[in-house]
Order: C-alpha cells, then sequence, then structure tokens
C-alpha cells in the first residue's frame, strides 16, 4: 500500500462528568487523530495518549512529537508498508507505544478498507456485539457515587467498575454491594497501593469482586505475585502489560489471573491479539479496557473485545457515557450490549462537521518519497 501522505489532527471533546482516578481527574480529552491517506482511500487511528503522564510515562504532546520526528518518517520510508511492517519498522524505537499503536492502526484500518475486510473478521473475531461494562470514577461522596451507579446499571451496563484508592475503598464498595446486591463489580486502583497496604485491599475479600485492577506500580510484577497469595479477590493487571511478553511473564510469576488488555498500552491491536492468544493458550481470560476514546477508538475496541478470549465485560461504554457528542455516529447500548462495527476496516469514520467543529490544530505530513 502506497502513502500520500499522513495527517495528525487533535482534537478537543469535553467530557459528559468529571472522571476522578487515584491519578487526576479529567474534565475533557486532548486527542491525537492520525489519518492515513493512500490512492485507494484513508484509514483513521486514535492515541489514547493523555494530556498528562500520570496514567502512563506517554502524553500526548509527546505522541505528536515522536511520531512526527520519528515514526511517521520511518513509515513512509519504507515502499509499501502494511501494518505487520509498521510494527517491524517501529521496533527499533524504544517504548511510545500509544504513539505506535494509533499508527499501526490507521495503517491496518488503510489496508482493511482497501481490502473491503472488517478489523474484526481480520483479528478473528467470533461475536457480532460485546457485553459491555462502565469504569465509574471516585466521587466527592458514597450518596453521589450510588446515584452514578443506579443510572449506569438503568442504562443496561452489565458490569460496574469502581475506581478506588487508599481512603476510597471499602465504603464505596460495600455500598455499591448493599444497594445493588448481586452485580458484576470490580475494582481499579491504578497503581494506588503499596504491598504494605495488602490488608486493606484484603479487605475487599468479602465482597465478593470479579477483580482486583492494578493495585500496586506499573513495575512491580513481583509484588503483585506476592499480594495474590495475601488477598482472595483475583488480580487483573493493566498498567504492567505492556506486550504479550509481558503477559506470559506475569502469568508466569503468578502475579494476575484475568488481563486487561488496552491496544494502545500494548502498541496496537496486532501486539493485543498476541496478548490475548497468550492469556488464552495459559486459561487466563482477558476483557477489553478502554481510555475514554472517542467512537474511532471505540470501534476499533469492539473489534478487539469480540475475539473469544474476551470473556468478561470491557470498558467499552457507549458515547453518551463519555461525550455529549461523539465525533462519529454514536454507538448506543443495546441490551448492555455494542454492536461490532462490520463494515471493511474500522467500520465507522468522523462526521467531517463535527470532526471539524472540535479539531484545535492539523499538520499535513506528504510522504516525500513517495
Ligand atoms: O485504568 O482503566 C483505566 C481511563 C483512563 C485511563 C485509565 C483507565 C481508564 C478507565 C476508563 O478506567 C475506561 C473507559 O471507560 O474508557
Ligand atoms: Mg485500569
Amino acid at each position: 500500500m502506497k502513502i500520500t501522505g499522513i495527517e495528525l489532527r487533535r482534537v478537543a471533546m469535553p467530557l459528559v462528568a468529571p472522571f476522578r482516578t487515584s491519578f487526576g481527574t479529567e474534565t475533557a480529552r486532548d486527542i491525537l487523530l492520525i489519518r492515513v491517506v493512500t490512492p485507494d482511500g484513508e484509514g483513521w487511528g486514535e492515541c489514547v495518549a493523555m494530556s498528562d503522564p500520570l496514567y502512563s510515562s506517554e502524553y500526548v504532546d509527546g505522541a505528536a512529537d515522536v511520531l512526527t520526528r520519528f515514526l511517521i518518517p520511518a513509515v513512509t520510508a519504507i515502499d509499501n508498508p502494511d501494518a505487520s511492517a509498521v510494527g517491524a519498522v517501529l521496533g527499533r524505537f524504544k517504548g511510545h507505544l500509544m504513539a505506535k499503536a494509533a499508527l499501526e492502526a490507521a495503517v491496518l484500518d488503510a489496508e482493511l478498507r482497501a481490502a473491503g475486510t472488517p478489523l474484526a473478521r481480520y483479528l478473528g473475531a467470533t461475536r457480532d456485539r460485546v457485553a459491555c461494562g462502565v469504569s465509574v470514577g471516585i466521587m466527592e461522596s458514597v450518596p453521589q457515587l450510588l446515584d452514578a451507579v443506579d443510572g449506569y446499571l438503568a442504562e443496561g451496563y452489565q458490569r460496574i467498575k469502581l475506581k478506588i484508592e487508599p481512603g476510597w475503598d471499602v465504603e464505596p464498595v460495600r455500598a455499591v454491594r448493599e444497594r445493588f446486591g448481586d452485580i458484576l463489580l470490580q475494582v481499579d486502583a491504578n497503581a494506588a497501593y503499596t504491598l504494605a497496604q495488602a490488608r486493606q485491599l484484603a479487605a475487599l475479600d468479602p465482597f465478593d469482586l470479579l477483580l482486583l485492577e492494578q493495585p500496586l506500580p506499573e513495575d512491580d510484577v513481583r509484588g503483585h505475585a506476592e499480594l495474590a497469595r495475601m488477598v482472595r479477590t483475583p488480580i487483573c493487571l493493566d498498567e504492567s502489560i505492556v506486550s504479550a511478553r509481558a503477559a506470559a511473564d506475569a502469568i508466569a510469576l503468578g502475579a494476575c489471573r484475568i488481563v486487561n488488555i488496552k491496544p494502545g498500552r500494548v502498541g496496537g491491536y496486532l501486539e493485543a491479539r498476541r496478548v490475548h492468544d497468550v492469556c488464552t493458550a495459559h486459561g487466563v481470560p482477558v476483557w477489553c479496557g478502554g481510555m475514554l476514546e472517542t467512537g474511532i477508538g471505540r470501534a476499533a475496541n469492539l473489534a478487539l473485545a469480540a475475539l473469544p478470549g474476551f470473556v468478561f465485560p470491557g470498558d467499552t461504554s457507549a458515547s453518551a457515557r463519555y461525550y455529549h457528542q461523539d465525533i462519529t455516529t454514536p454507538f448506543v447500548l443495546d441490551d448492555g450490549h455494542l454492536p461490532v462495527p462490520a463494515g471493511p476496516g474500522i467500520g465507522v469514520e468522523p462526521l467531517p462537521d463535527v470532526l471539524d467543529s472540535v479539531t484545535t490544530s492539523k499538520q499535513w505530513l506528504p510522504n516525500s518519497g513517495g
């Protein structure tokens, strides 16, 4: 596939409500979109790096910089790049997995659209709709949290994930369990605890949580293995799983019984599929995480979440959970599910007028060699 040029576009997307985690409060997203233009059409990728390096080391200005200086020139220098060639040529640059993932996704979308192949079919999906959960931020008070959870359950969400941190853990979990009974419930700490707080985390044991997501720092895989012997709730890793190899290592060490797969965090949809394959081979169930994506990233995540190893509902919520106005036709929850897009590539594209109305900057990088 020849590349004519690549456009980087920044969009400003206010969230419907502030989203608070142990690492900070998000009120709006500043999102980098990549559009790959070829003689046969185009392809879209969404970079999930956040404004500040608080969830991981990446941040959106850094992603734009590494893409412009290094990643895009390396890809346009290849003769006829396809998505697997993108992964190979970007491998020599260390880190920047979210930036790499977005570029690979855009190339893959262009390639699959040209071939008429849906991303879901290409990845090996076995479902045409996926069960959805919702990630609920840290709130000012327990009553406010109960209202939020009540609303999501009324909309049909099949699983509730509560963000926790020291000081906001047992009390909100108990309150949600008491009020809503036997729902699928899990928690996410975004690395806010240390192993010394294992007793506090074990206090969550009586509440029959599906899983405890990333309680300890990203690089503390052994700590998670030790913690797993001290708590009954299954440990799930998010931040620590940066590759299929990291997943294999974490599983071998006994650091997790469940894995959250985010394509951006592992460097792309191809590596995400390999993470899925490694986990499935070890009998470890996976689910699809989220990074507050627009419809572009969501469409691709839904394709991934339709693979057979994704046995738990993911953080693949409807457009309205995030944005009053999504940049694609909105994804709408139906009976607790979202449909897997069936069209070629990711199966959706931005609505031009909406996209223009939220765009804060654009940069066109022509392929000088092409
Ligand atoms: O840890 O899963 C996380 C959002 C931003 C950064 C990290 C995380 C999250 C979420 C929200 O939990 C998931 C979503 O609904 O997109
Ligand atoms: Mg998480």
